[in-house]
């Protein structure tokens, strides 16, 4: 039997969700209910996911959580934990970004501008955005032809890899942690928002540039956009890159 015996998932990310649900199923006797932001209304309705999921509003239903269950995990749940939860229940998070590197808002964004490590980390929550002491991470690569969705796609594989690997200790609360050195740096979702508005008159180099659109090129969003100097109008920016077979 485990330490941890009710837990709870708070996800807002489908990947994630389908992933944790299949590795569940090597562990026996466990409690398991999963949740999603009240907001998140197409997750809910998602009918190819193998599992129910339950709106919760962290703000108002805290004090449920914590009556209810012994451990919390976060996989990419779009809301903070509020601190008298965190203080009083097990909450731990899985993170798309390599801590304490570019904490907070789309990680390898703002890894393919500053140049910072890309990868997943599993770390206990504490009052402060993607900080806790560490649990376990994974670097993945970012390569000069690869966008923001390339590095995703990596960096989610490796969150259920780590989860794979870490979850007997973790249920069974008898993982080690460690302390990164330094604080590392965080950004907000305004920050993204503000590298999405492109500026026709900005100077820089073309590698710089390149950097710029690769990491806001995600498959289908609408991320980096300019405004038509004449009409106004908004014209939004992607990239392709494809690699030749040559090395020169
Ligand atoms: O679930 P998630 O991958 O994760 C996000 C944050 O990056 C993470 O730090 C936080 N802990 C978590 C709660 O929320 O977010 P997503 O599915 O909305 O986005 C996945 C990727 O898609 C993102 O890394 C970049 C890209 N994206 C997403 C949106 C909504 C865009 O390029 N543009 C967008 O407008």
């Amino acid at each position: 039997m485990y330490h941890y015996k009710n837990i709870l998932i708070i996800s807002d990310n489908f990947f994630l969700i389908n992933g944790f649900c299949s590795l569940a199923k090597k562990y026996e006797g466990l409690h398991v209910d999963y949740n999603c932001s009240a907001v998140n209304t197409s997750l809910r309705n998602n009918t190819s996911l193998p599992v129910k999921l339950t709106a919760i509003t962290l703000k108002q239903d805290w004090p449920q959580v914590i009556a209810k269950y012994d451990l919390v995990i976060s996989l990419h749940c779009k809301q903070l934990f509020p601190a008298e939860m965190v203080k009083a229940v097990k909450c731990i998070n899985v993170h798309p970004g390599y801590n304490p590197y570019n904490r907070g808002w789309f990680p390898q964004v703002f890894s393919i501008l500053n140049g910072l490590p890309f990868g997943a980390t599993i770390h206990e929550i504490d009052e402060q955005l993607d900080h806790g002491a560490i649990i376990a991470q994974k670097k993945v690569t970012g390569e000069l032809w690869e966008t923001s969705i390339d590095v995703y796609n990596k960096i989610v594989h490796a969150e259920i890899e780590l989860l794979d690997a870490y979850l007997p200790a973790i249920l069974n609360n008898t993982y080690q942690t460690i302390t990164p050195e330094v604080e590392g740096n965080v950004n907000l979702k305004k920050d993204f928002n503000a590298l999405c508005q492109l500026d026709l008159n900005e100077e820089l180099t073309m590698g710089k540039a390149i950097d710029r659109l690769r990491a806001l090129t995600h498959g289908e969003y609408k991320n980096a956009w300019f405004t038509h100097p004449e009409t106004g109008e908004k014209i939004y920016v992607s990239l392709n890159l494809e690699k030749g077979k040559n090395k020169n």
